[in-house]
């Protein structure tokens, strides 16, 4: 049977977190507002704009609508330089098994992310080719967990949602992909992720079995 593979990015096949992280933190640092790894959790697949909001609402600073764009550029360039050096090093433990042996089986895959630099990145770290489609924060108008991002993924794909699984690692995507009525498949902390369908800690602990009943199902 052929189903509907859709991953998240960032958090799923690499860690571009970390990079997020460094860039908000300078962000914040140079605006005086205190920001860690707490309120970085908060940020995960929020889009780019909504993240800006947030620190800005922590730090109780009110800003010009350019100086807003501004420091939106200053945050992605910052960004941009740390995704400039990835390579394939940096995909996550197992991904490459779990989407060669989709592949092998001739899966529909597809990418539903929030992040506006999703093709960079994948051309980074050679996956773009991977991907029969590609939805990512250029094509949609409304931000996880709207499921807006997965359900074109999966129109995408000619799937309907119901046959469709998502690997996500932030509580806003596993809402989107609830709320799209899809299997929801956290990649992280059990605790955190405990709305998702099945919660595992990265792909390493994930066994092709699991692949190979959801594909005879
Ligand atoms: P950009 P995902 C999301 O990617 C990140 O988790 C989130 O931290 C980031 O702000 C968002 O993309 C937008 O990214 O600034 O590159 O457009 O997890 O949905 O793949
Ligand atoms: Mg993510």
């Amino acid at each position: 049977n052929k189903r509907g593979f859709i991953f998240d990015l960032d958090g799923v096949i690499v860690d571009t977190a970390r990079y997020h992280y460094l860039a908000w933190k300078r962000l914040a640092d140079s605006l005086g507002i205190s920001f860690g790894e707490t309120e970085n959790e908060q940020l995960k697949g929020v889009s780019r704009v909504r993240s800006l909001e947030k620190i800005l609402d922590w730090g109780n600073v009110e800003l010009s609508k350019d100086r807003f764009n501004e420091l939106l550029d200053i945050k992605n360039k910052d960004y941009l330089a740390y995704i400039e050096r990835m390579d394939q090093d940096e995909i996550l433990p197992d991904v490459l098994r779990v989407l060669s042996f989709l592949k092998q089986n001739e899966q529909p895959i597809a990418l539903g992310s929030a992040s506006k630099n999703a093709r960079t990145i994948l051309k980074e770290v050679d996956l773009l080719d991977v991907f029969d489609v590609v939805i990512d924060g250029t094509n949609v108008s409304k931000a996880k967990p709207d499921p807006e991002v997965f359900l074109k993924a999966a129109e995408g794909l000619g799937q309907v949602p119901e046959n469709c699984i998502v690997f996500e690692d932030s509580v806003a995507g596993i809402r989107a992909a609830n709320a799209g009525s899809m299997l929801s498949i956290g990649i992280g902390d059990a605790s955190v992720l405990n709305e998702a369908s099945y919660v595992f800690k990265d792909f390493t602990e994930i066994p092709t079995e699991f692949f190979s009943k959801l594909i005879s199902e």
